[in-house]
């Protein structure tokens, strides 16, 4: 290590290597669960050449890499859980450029994900991707993990957004991948291939993202239910009455519970999941589009419709939503957010296994998210801090597996996820996955731990 880091500080300037005292406590943990680990140092990286400088001295010395954004990761991603050293991004934040009529925007993975949507948004296009932390986190990390988000319903996903990536290798080489146009078929996608490899095949040092038209407006529609198994028929109903929703988001019966008194919404007693779904196009489409689908809501049996189509006013619709990680973190000691996907006619069966799961363990497991996808942030929640949940997480894994999902549909699989990787990838595919992670990172200096489980003690020093 000491090699490493003393090559590492001929190549930096000398505030930008962090090698000791409290300031590295701050690069321990993320916003999962995961126990800390204290990096031995932190690269506060500024350009393409410092990244493949700290990448080529920590290859040639077996010394671990984490590649860090905001440190909002929910599976411990961020977390430099074999020790090493943490590669921060904090000083490459810069929205390089965006042509608005090329459909494109060169950023730095450090800018935060609200102030590239405000960025390409005020040169007049659009980026959808809206991580619910995109005040917080960085596109860098949404890259790496391939985040979601609202709107994905409506636009996808942070991958349709990728067109090129620049990223070093392990061994500090500096690639270019993909293109700056939509369209392009030359050789292998390994744009596809680097975005959700959540840190373990290479850094990237720049993004070239697509933009699309701003929409002229936006319809936000809240959908009171008195029952949770009538979400489902309800997104059916508005599908089939031609209505294109950009988002739809759950608040089952247990989250709506919790955020009840401070969503700010005048909700009859009997309201027991609410859908909260936008419309979007030119104004007069959206206030077709609204009055549509509150038609089409109450005519499939919703209690009430709120709707908005102002921006202070939508924003209140909102709230309850915004609100609900925090109210989950508070209702209970001890929390663990899961992002399973199921196909959304399965939604209802997942949701019964929630109930069930609450009503007969001492695990609470509240629901709500995206679930025009079917993606559920299922939240485990327990006071008992010796109570080992793990039997709830695998059979909430296996009965997701069942429905037809998948263990992930935004946050990645990082540290918390890995050993539940076979659950739904045969060891063929993990074998292959394995190999092609070598061919990136022969020595396995990235993000070690991360994806595969036992890989946690391989390159540790
Ligand atoms: C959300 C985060 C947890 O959608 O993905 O709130
Ligand atoms: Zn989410």
């Amino acid at each position: 290590v000491h090699l490493a880091l003393s090559e590492i500080s001929r190549a930096l300037p000398s505030d930008a290597l962090i090698t000791s005292g409290a300031a590295l406590d701050a690069y321990a943990s993320d916003a999962s669960e995961v126990a800390p680990v204290t990096p031995l140092a932190v690269a506060k990286v500024a350009s393409t050449e410092e990244i493949s400088a700290v990448l080529r001295a920590c290859n040639r010395h077996g010394v671990p890499v984490t590649s860090r954004g905001a440190g909002t990761s929910r599976v411990g991603g961020a977390v430099p859980a074999a020790g090493g050293l943490v590669i921060s991004f904090e000083r490459m934040n810069r929205v390089k450029h965006i042509e608005a009529n090329d459909g494109l925007a060169v950023v730095e993975p450090g800018v935060v994900t609200g102030e590239l949507h405000r960025s390409v948004e005020s040169a007049g296009a659009f980026f959808p991707p809206d991580p619910n932390s995109w005040e917080s986190c960085t596109i860098g990390g949404n890259v790496a993990t391939n985040a979601g988000g609202p709107r994905a319903l409506g636009y996808g996903v942070t991958r349709d957004y990728v067109l090129g990536l620049e990223a070093v290798t392990a061994d500090g080489t500096v690639l270019k991948v993909g293109r700056r146009t939509r369209k392009g078929v030359t050789g292998y996608d390994l744009v596809s291939l680097l975005v959700g490899s959540e840190g373990t095949l290479a850094v990237v040092s720049e993004i070239t993202l697509g933009v699309v038209r701003k929409p002229e407006a936006v319809g936000t529609i809240v959908i009171v239910l008195d029952d949770e198994s009538r979400v489902h028929p309800c997104l059916n109903a508005l599908r089939s009455h031609g209505v294109a929703l950009r988002c739809a988001e759950l608040l089952d019966s247990h989250t709506l519970a919790l955020v009840r008194p401070k969503a700010g919404l005048a909700l009859p007693d009997r309201a027991k999941a609410l859908l909260i779904v936008e419309v979007d196009g030119d104004a007069s489409t959206v206030e077709a589009m609204v009055e549509r689908a509150g038609n089409v809501a109450l005519e499939s049996g919703a209690l009430d419709v709120l709707v908005a189509t102002e921006g202070t006013r939508r924003e209140a619709l909102w709230k309850s939503r915004r609100e609900l990680s925090h109210a989950l973190r508070r209702a209970a000691a001890k929390k663990l957010s899961e992002d399973v996907v199921v196909p959304p006619s399965k939604l209802g069966e997942l949701i019964a296994f929630c109930r069930r799961t609450t009503e007969t363990s001492p695990v609470r497991m509240p629901a709500y998210g995206h679930a025009g996808d079917g993606n559920l942030h299922v939240n485990l929640l327990w006071d008992d801090p010796e109570l080992d949940v793990e039997p709830q997480v695998r059979r909430l894994f296996e009965e997701t597996i069942r429905l037809g999902g998948t263990l992930s549909g935004e946050h990645g699989i990082g540290l918390l996820k890995a050993p539940y990787l076979p659950l739904e990838q045969s060891p063929d595919v993990i074998a292959l996955e394995r190999r092609i992670k070598d061919v990136f990172d022969p020595n396995r200096i990235l993000n070690p731990g991360k994806i595969f489980a036992d890989e946690r003690r391989h390159g540790d020093c």
